[in-house]
């Protein structure tokens, strides 16, 4: 297996909603040592600790929640993911999903300066796909696809150093998908692939078809793994459960055939709550998931006791 350099970068971002824990995400993961996990696996661990992110000075917004905070956390996870992007394979520990605006954005900057495209895999049960005039919730974690594909409202945020085409993202998961987002997805050309659909075909076709266009294109990929693509059965700690998630094994086989793809440049773990969480089952949980991604076969597994 080839060996790499991964960085750790903590992202404890808990502005992209009302609902506040998504901070101690990053401390979660530490405990429930995702470190050791990827160094037992030969990988060498840089962990860059904490980014701090300054709220921009701009007004607060009637109907979005916390607009400053969270363009300040695009601006600072943006350069950061550049700079590991250029080091290593940057894995990002959120914190919610607001997050993957900067590190989406940075990661795109860093694939256009080695003239590269970025494909973009979103594990979620919701597409995330809102702007800042249609989200009916205000909360931001609900738009960071919109944000990086290019659709139109966040002026306020930092421009794009390059816009990911929606048929270079492909989300697997979905169940929960607001009438706005399903009307713009319908116009868009992005990969999806619903619960429904894995019911009835499993993970493996869309996943592989959709890294075959990746590989065709001689791109890189980020992968989003938002905590509630799983079923709340296994990952309890979110605050946006939906049931009717993929089961644990469903997960980790998409994370091996991430792995044997040799695709992916950068990670997103987001949106883990451990306020939420059952005796850290969902942040040891997301960690073998990690593991799997990065190599960790099924026979090496460890028994967990809870
Ligand atoms: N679509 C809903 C909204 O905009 C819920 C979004 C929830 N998003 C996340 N990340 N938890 O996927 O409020
Ligand atoms: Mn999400
Ligand atoms: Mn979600
Ligand atoms: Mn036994």
């Amino acid at each position: 297996m080839e060996l790499k350099d991964i960085i750790l970068v903590g992202a404890p971002m808990d502005a992209g909603k009302r609902r506040q824990g998504c901070r101690m995400g990053p401390d979660a993961y530490r405990v429930a040592g995702l470190d050791q996990a990827l160094s037992d696996l030969g990988h060498t661990i840089h962990d860059w600790g904490d980014v701090q992110a300054e709220i921009v000075d701009i007004p607060q917004h009637p109907h979005l929640f916390a607009l400053p905070e969270c363009v300040g956390w695009t601006r600072a996870l943006s350069k950061v993911a550049q700079d590991a992007a250029g080091q290593g394979i940057p894995i990002f520990m959120g914190g919610d999903h607001a997050l993957s605006m900067g590190t989406v954005a940075g990661m795109a900057a860093h694939a256009a300066r080695i003239d590269r495209p970025l494909f973009v895999l979103w594990l979620d049960a919701h597409s995330d796909f809102h702007t800042p005039d249609s989200t009916g919730s205000g909360n931001l974690h609900g738009t960071p696809v919109a944000y990086f594909t290019g659709r139109p409202g966040f002026e306020d945020f930092p421009p794009l150093p390059a816009v990911i085409p929606t048929d270079r993202v492909g989300m697997i998961g979905l169940r929960s998908v607001d009438p706005a987002e399903r009307a713009a997805l319908e116009h868009d050309r992005a990969m999806l692939a619903d619960m429904r659909s894995i019911d009835e075909n499993g993970i493996k076709a869309p996943l592989l078809a959709f890294l075959d266009r990746v590989r065709a294109e001689n791109a890189l990929l980020h992968v989003s793994l938002d905590v509630d693509f799983l079923d709340p059965a296994v990952a309890p700690a979110v605050g946006t459960t939906v049931p009717g998630g993929a089961t644990e094994r469903e997960a980790h086989l998409a994370m091996e055939l991430l792995h044997e793809s040799g695709l992916v440049c950068s990670l997103d773990l987001v949106e883990l709550n451990p306020f939420l969480d059952d005796r850290g089952r969902t942040a040891k949980l997301m960690v073998d998931l990690a593991a799997s991604l990065m190599g960790r076969r099924i026979f090496d597994r460890p028994t967990r006791s809870f």
